[in-house]
């Protein structure tokens, strides 16, 4: 169809950008990292959303190329960021590829960067359904330096007794979780989220903060990172490179 081609044309083209969205340290307020997200003009419609066209990659095999040029950009780019740690989205069609650890090692050494700079999020969804394959991925990856993070923790079937194993370095509480924060049932949930990933030793961000009163609850129960307009929204990396600059 129409949008599959013209995806395929804008990843052939190097025309889809990358907005990157502060991630926050919870005790000082810096910015210590970003999250590289994925941005398309598609011509003559105007921007189309990631939800709406990474699932058409995903069916469509251009997966992919999609992500290897998501990640070779956030790599590329953050090397005028040493100070940042960055954050990339994998797709369960990019993970669920057995050369993926290969491809994520030739961008890492093309690109010099150090590895452990790079953050993967992986959303919860696959790993349920391939626990096995997915440890086994997560090994590798994190056998090449970079960091591995539980994405969107709470939205779905996360599994406690999978956390443990899979020996994720961070993990990410749904957006749908943080909104509950004023509501006594939801606020115990995310508490007892939060709890959990700490009892593991794992470090958790807040995703979706749009409010002070979430920033402060998040931090109290225990998040060391946050995340959300209420901070910055998505902006281009020559905004992040400004605010590096302003705090020199
Ligand atoms: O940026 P935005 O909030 O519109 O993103 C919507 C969804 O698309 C989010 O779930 C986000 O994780 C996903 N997304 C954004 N950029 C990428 C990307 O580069 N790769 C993948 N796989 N998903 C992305
Ligand atoms: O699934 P993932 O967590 O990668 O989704 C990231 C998406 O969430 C980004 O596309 C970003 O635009 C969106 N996002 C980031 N912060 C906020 C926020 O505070 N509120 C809302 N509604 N969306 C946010
Ligand atoms: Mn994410
Ligand atoms: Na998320």
């Amino acid at each position: 169809n129409a949008l599959e081609l013209d995806l395929r044309m804008a990843i052939e083209s190097g025309d889809l950008t990358l907005a990157y969205q502060p991630l926050i340290d919870a005790s000082t307020h810096a910015m210590t990292g970003v999250e590289a997200l994925v941005r398309w003009n598609r011509p003559g419609h105007g921007p189309v959303s990631p939800e709406l066209f990474i699932p058409i990659a995903e069916t469509s095999g251009l997966i992919e190329s999609l992500g290897l040029f998501v990640l070779r950009k956030a790599c590329e780019t953050a090397k005028q960021w040493p100070e940042l740690n960055v954050s990339v989205n994998v797709s369960p069609g990019q993970f669920r590829n057995p050369a993926f650890t290969d491809y994520v090692r030739y961008v890492l050494k093309q690109t010099e960067i150090e590895a452990d700079r790079i953050t993967l999020e992986i959303t919860e969804g696959y790993m349920i359904q391939n626990p096995q394959r997915t440890r086994q991925s997560i090994e590798r990856l994190k056998g090449l330096g970079v960091k591995v993070a539980l994405d969107d923790f709470g939205s779905g079937f996360s599994s406690i007794g999978y956390l443990r194993q899979f020996g994720f370095d961070r993990i990410k509480i749904d957006r749908s979780l943080v909104m509950g924060v004023n509501d006594k049932r939801q606020r115990e949930m995310l508490q007892a989220t939060v709890a959990l990933a700490r009892s593991l030793d794992i470090p958790v961000t807040a995703e979706g903060i749009e409010t002070e009163e979430q920033a402060i609850a998040m931090r109290l129960f225990g998040c060391d990172c946050l995340q959300g307009y209420w901070f910055a929204k998505p902006v281009t990396s020559d905004l992040i490179t400004e605010m590096l600059q302003e705090r020199r």
